[in-house]
């Protein structure tokens, strides 16, 4: 399985060598919550966070577009993005989510949904057939250190099912703990983003902690 850093929970004064202990610990990619304080009541990383970060990272990238109608000015963010790295937007974030997931398409990057806890899987069935990834927050979106919403297992469940005749991986954000990692992964749960739940603010070296999550048994 995957392993993302959920860089808003990044120490920012020294983001530099926040990159390289996590490149070099092992991350799998830099999750890059981007948000307007509109779509969610709050502020975390923007366009300059995300090129600097491109630009340090060897890594692939994986923005998460918590903003309101991203189709506006998401060339800014795709101009600055690389083939491997995704794009997740919310799509009750657009009046047409299909036409700007077509634009990531175009500029070449890879299409994902981000699925609120409040979001059915029937909302979003149609998008499921265009997009390589979808997100399930299991938390409400806006900030990091939240708990865990426990009715969110039963939509993964759902899109385990439906993934075998459609072409999506799916991937963890909110509040993401070893027991949570122990129970999807196994069942198909594709990737994690990390953040203050079981990486940041920890007392030990981020390549000791991904070593730990990688030697999970399951
Ligand atoms: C929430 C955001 C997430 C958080 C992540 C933090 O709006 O999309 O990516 O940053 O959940 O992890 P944790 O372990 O603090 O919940
Ligand atoms: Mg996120």
């Amino acid at each position: 399985f995957e392993l993302m850093a959920s860089m808003m929970c990044a120490d920012y004064g020294n983001l530099e060598k926040e990159v390289k202990e996590l490149t070099a610990g092992g991350i799998d990619s830099f999750h890059i919550d981007i948000m307007d304080g509109r779509y969610v009541p709050n502020f975390a990383m923007s366009l300059n966070d995300m090129k600097y970060i491109a630009k340090e990272s060897p890594k692939p990238l994986d923005v998460h577009m918590m903003i309101e109608h991203p189709n506006n000015r998401i060339d800014l963010f795709l101009s600055n993005l690389r083939k491997e790295d995704t794009v997740y937007i919310h799509p009750e974030a657009e009046y047409h989510p299909s036409t700007t997931l077509q634009s990531i398409i175009n500029a070449g990057m890879i299409p994902g949904i981000a699925i609120n806890p409040g979001t059915s899987v029937e909302t979003v069935m149609e998008m499921l057939r265009i997009v390589k990834k979808v997100l399930v927050m299991s938390v409400n979106p806006g900030n990091a250190g939240q708990m865990y919403l426990p009715y969110v297992g039963r939509k993964i469940t759902k899109l385990l099912a439906l993934k075998e005749d459609m072409d999506f991986e799916i991937y963890w954000d909110g509040a993401c703990s070893a027991d949570k990692i122990i129970e999807f992964a196994p069942k198909g749960v594709k990737g994690f983003v990390l953040g203050t739940t079981l990486l940041f603010g920890k007392d030990k070296p981020y390549g000791e902690t991904l070593n730990n999550i990688r030697e999970l048994k399951f």
